[in-house]
C-alpha cells in the first residue's frame, strides 16, 4: 500500500482545491492527443482531431478532458485506496476500450505540465513529486486489471 506523508498529502490537497477541472482537464487532454497523436485513434468518434487547432477547439476533446479529470478527483478523495477505486475503470479501458496503459503515463505527464504551466512557482519540486506519485498510483490503479 502507497504511504503518504502528511506534507504529501497537503501538497496535493492544496493543489486539487484551486483546479479548475474543466479547464485542466481541457487542456490535458488537448496535449496528450498533440504530443501523442497516436492516442487520437482511441477517440475516432470524437470528430476532427486533424491539426493542433482542431483538438484545442474540439467540444468533445473539452468534454472528455473534464471526464478524466474528475475521475482523477476520485482517486484524490480515495488517495488510500485507488486501486479499489479504479477496479471498474480499469477493466473498462482494458476489456473494452484497449487503451495501451503506456498512455496513462503520457496522460499523467501532460497533467504535470498543465499543472506546472498554470501554477507557476506554486508547483515548487516539493508538489511536483507529490503529483508525480500520485499520478503514479493512478497509473498503477488503472493498469491492474491488464492481463
Ligand atoms: Mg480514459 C473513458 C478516466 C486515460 C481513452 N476514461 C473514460 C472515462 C473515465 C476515464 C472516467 C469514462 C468511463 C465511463 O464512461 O464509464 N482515462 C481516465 C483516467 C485516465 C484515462 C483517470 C488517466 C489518468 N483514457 C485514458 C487514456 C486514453 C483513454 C490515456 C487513451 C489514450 N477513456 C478513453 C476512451 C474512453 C475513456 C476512448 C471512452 C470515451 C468515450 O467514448 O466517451
Amino acid at each position: 500500500m502507497v504511504h503518504w506523508t502528511e506534507a504529501e498529502r497537503k501538497a496535493i490537497l492544496n493543489t486539487w482545491a484551486k483546479v479548475n477541472v474543466d479547464e485542466i482537464g481541457a487542456q490535458t487532454l488537448v496535449r496528450l492527443l498533440i504530443v501523442y497523436p497516436w492516442t487520437q485513434r482511441y477517440f475516432s468518434s470524437f470528430g476532427n482531431l486533424s491539426n493542433a487547432a482542431a483538438i484545442a477547439g474540439n467540444a468533445k476533446v473539452h468534454h472528455h478532458g473534464k471526464v478524466v479529470l474528475t475521475a482523477v478527483g476520485d482517486a484524490i478523495k480515495h488517495m488510500d485506496n485507488v486501486k479499489a477505486t479504479f477496479v471498474e475503470l480499469s477493466k473498462l479501458h482494458s476489456e473494452k476500450l484497449h487503451v495501451d496503459p503506456d498512455n496513462f503515463k503520457h496522460l499523467g505527464d501532460c497533467l504535470s505540465i498543465v499543472l506546472a504551466a498554470t501554477f507557476g512557482q506554486a508547483y515548487t519540486p516539493d508538489v511536483q513529486a507529490a503529483w508525480q506519485k500520485m499520478i503514479a498510483v493512478i497509473v498503477y490503479a488503472l493498469s491492474s486489471q491488464y492481463h
